[in-house]
């Protein structure tokens, strides 16, 4: 069993889009086993984005991510590497590079607002899962059409 964290950053609940980008996560056969809504605090945002601090847009990143409400999400694989194949959904970090198809590709234009966060690696989604959820908020159920995907 693989997860991976993803983020609709702030913008998506305004845009009403949240459905559409859970939609699409779904359709890949992906299985959502954490999800919350939740303001983030600057702390956080220095937490997550710890790698990043000291880069050009390490500020308005952390900005960008507390000024309003994110979806945070757990996805979730039984026998697939789920941090590939949520990176493929959502496509390249840059949105004039992300193909379209992509949730970056389709829904937005500047990399500082590129709508949806993802895990890069297994070690990163661990991190990540552990620092915006308690065990308690992530519930695996059952899977019984991952055989159809
Ligand atoms: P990704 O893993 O695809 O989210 O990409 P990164 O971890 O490299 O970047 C994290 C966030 O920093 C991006 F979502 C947007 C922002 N960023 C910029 O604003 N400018 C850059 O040149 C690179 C990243």
């Amino acid at each position: 069993m693989t997860r991976c964290f993803a983020m609709c950053k702030p913008g998506v609940l305004n845009r009403r889009l949240v459905g559409q980008v859970i939609t699409r996560l779904e359709n890949k056969g992906l299985k959502l086993v954490g999800l919350k809504l939740m303001n983030i605090s600057k702390e956080l945002a220095s937490k997550h984005y710890a790698e990043h601090q000291g880069k050009p847009f390490y500020d308005e990143l952390v900005s960008y991510i507390t000024s309003a409400p994110v979806v945070a999400m757990v996805w979730q694989m039984d026998n697939d590497d789920c941090v590939t194949l949520v990176r493929k959904v959502v496509g390249a970090t840059k949105p004039s590079e992300a193909a379209p198809g992509t949730i970056r590709g389709d829904f937005c234009s500047h990399t500082s607002h590129n709508i949806i966060h993802a895990s890069d690696s297994d070690a990163s989604a661990e991190r990540e899962i552990n620092l915006f959820f308690k065990p308690e908020e992530i519930i695996d159920w059952k899977d019984e059409a991952e055989c159809w995907f």
